[in-house]
């Protein structure tokens, strides 16, 4: 870097610094446009989601499953949310994908055995509470945020995988569950969210919760509500799944109780050593199951309470670690979770010790997984090259088609290497008619970003003839370098450029 500074400035003298003052972004914190927001804010703000929207608003890279009573997957505030099975052709009476399951397209409902996974509002036998249960639990982790309809999940983008082995009366047993964790193992989910529990302390699905943990899925459980009828200590009466990792070395369920919104346990909190984490889980206003026909005529609405609720928010914490971490496993994100939680033991003496780690705080624990990013630099000719607008890349000798730049011809590339040199970013300086832009690759070749170049009368007098990384920073800022011609003195000149990124390279 010093040494491309030094030879430039031989050939002039002239240094212009733009970027932080055209190109930044910063935002305080991250306020999306929804109109029943504000019905939730002091939730979100409780747990610090505002901030964490600052470094990520989540990625559709990421795949949550949820095993629930099942989804409205057609409200209009979770369908564009909604994971899709690639492997799947939709209605048309085959197992395409060979999993036994005839079009599952969007997830299985594993009590009516069939690939409706809306939840059905047909028998007036039915829980009203258990038929919305699913529907309140997805929107808190993925309703689409920022798009002036209903409220937010903490991750506004997401994939949402909806499973349906709780029936709508609310019960349900384990087979099903078992069948549901194997179709999330199978289908790539990253988390599992579990807002359900048992008294069999059953070794098929203790087996299975395993093996998702250590395929990196996370699994988060809920405590239950049973402290009002004095079976709140689950040290004295355990539940399941929550309390099955209690006796192992190591802590791979996320157990999750609720507090209010002064971080006191809610009256209704299970608590105990199995108990890992607490979240909000009184006043929780979300997403509902829409059918307006028979009677359930509310999209969006609350208050929900239970330990049911506060699951969700962890469950969506740790997708929004997953879209900045890719590279972390189940452990990472757990011990991260953790670690930057809040300590909550002095709003709680009646429960000494039965606080666990403390309150989730993503905002800190969102900061926090980018500190240290190991990010290294390498030289795109190692690896990268173009022709015309088209990049290449090298693997033992043979050159692979990798990403074109649609109607940009290319000038030149920069690489780096990301998160301890498991992800490559790559990123091409490209120029339309007389405009210069920087366009962002994903190691898959995906173009997922182009900005333009913030040169000075670079049409008439500059133009880049050169692109380098200068740093990547904490907080994935990239400031990029430009090499400028002056046209017609035939003089370079050198311009820093920043431009500040939150979040995981999306692939949206
Ligand atoms: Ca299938
Ligand atoms: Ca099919
Ligand atoms: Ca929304
Ligand atoms: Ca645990």
């Amino acid at each position: 870097m010093f040494r491309l500074y030094y030879n430039l400035a031989k050939k002039s003298t002239l240094i212009v610094f733009l970027g932080l003052f055209l190109f930044s972004t910063v935002v305080e914190a991250k306020i999306p446009n929804d109109p029943d927001y504000s019905k939730q804010q002091k939730i979100w703000q409780q747990i610090g989601a505002e901030k964490a929207w600052d470094y990520t608003t989540g990625s559709n890279q990421v795949t949550v499953a949820i095993v629930d009573t099942g989804a409205d997957i057609w409200h209009g505030d979770l369908k564009n949310n909604i994971w899709t099975n690639p492997y799947e052709i939709s209605d048309n009476g085959y197992d395409d994908d060979g999993n036994g399951l005839v079009d599952d397209v969007h997830g299985w409902n594993f009590i009516e055995n069939s690939n409706d996974i809306r939840t059905s509002v047909f028998d007036n036998t039915d829980d009203p509470d258990a038929i919305n249960h699913g529907t309140v639990i997805a929107g808190l982790i993925g309703a689409v945020g920022d798009n002036g309809q209903d409220g937010v999940g903490l991750s506004w983008k997401v994939k949402i995988m909806p499973l349906r082995a709780i029936a709508s009366d609310g019960s349900g047993s384990y087979v099903q569950v078992i069948e549901a964790v194997r179709y999330a193992i199978d289908n790539g989910a990253d988390v599992i969210s579990l807002s359900m529990v048992g008294f069999n302390d059953d070794i098929s699905l203790k087996k299975i919760l395993r093996e998702a943990y250590d395929a990196g899925i996370v699994v988060v459980a809920a405590a239950g509500n049973d402290q009002r009828s004095g079976n709140g200590n689950l040290n004295n009466i355990r539940h399941y799944p929550i309390c099955m990792d209690v006796d192992s070395a190591e802590n791979w369920i996320l157990g999750v109780s609720s507090v209010d919104e002064n971080d006191q346990l809610s009256k209704f909190s299970n608590y105990g050593n199995c108990v890992d984490l607490f979240a909000p889980g009184q006043n929780i206003f979300s997403t509902q199951r829409y059918s307006p026909v028979y009677g359930y005529n509310k999209e969006f609405d609350g208050p929900w309470k239970g330990t049911s609720f506060s699951v969700p928010l962890v469950a969506g914490a740790a997708a929004l670690i997953k879209s900045l971490r890719p590279d972390w496993s189940a452990k990472d994100i757990i011990n991260n979770l953790l670690k930057n939680s809040d300590d909550i033991q002095s709003k709680n003496l009646d429960f000494p010790n039965d606080v666990g780690f403390g309150r989730l705080n993503i905002g800190r624990a969102a900061e926090s997984a980018l500190d240290g990013s190991q990010i290294t630099y390498f030289l795109p000719k190692e690896k990268y090259y173009f022709k015309g607008n088209v990049i290449f890349t090298k693997h033992d000798e043979i050159n692979y088609f990798f990403a074109d730049t649609g109607d940009a011809s290319i000038i030149t590339l920069a690489a780096a290497r990301s998160f301890n040199n498991k992800l490559d970013e790559v990123y091409s300086l490209t120029k339309r008619n007389n405009y210069y832009y920087v366009q962002f690759f994903t190691e898959q070749g995906h173009r997922w970003m182009e900005k333009a170049v913030p040169t000075t009368d670079y049409s008439t007098k500059k133009i880049p003839t050169g692109i380098k990384i200068v740093t990547i920073d904490s907080q994935r800022k990239v400031q990029l370098e430009f090499t400028e011609k002056l046209v017609k003195k035939g003089k370079k000149t050198t311009n820093k450029i920043t431009i500040k990124q939150y979040g995981w390279l999306d692939q949206n």
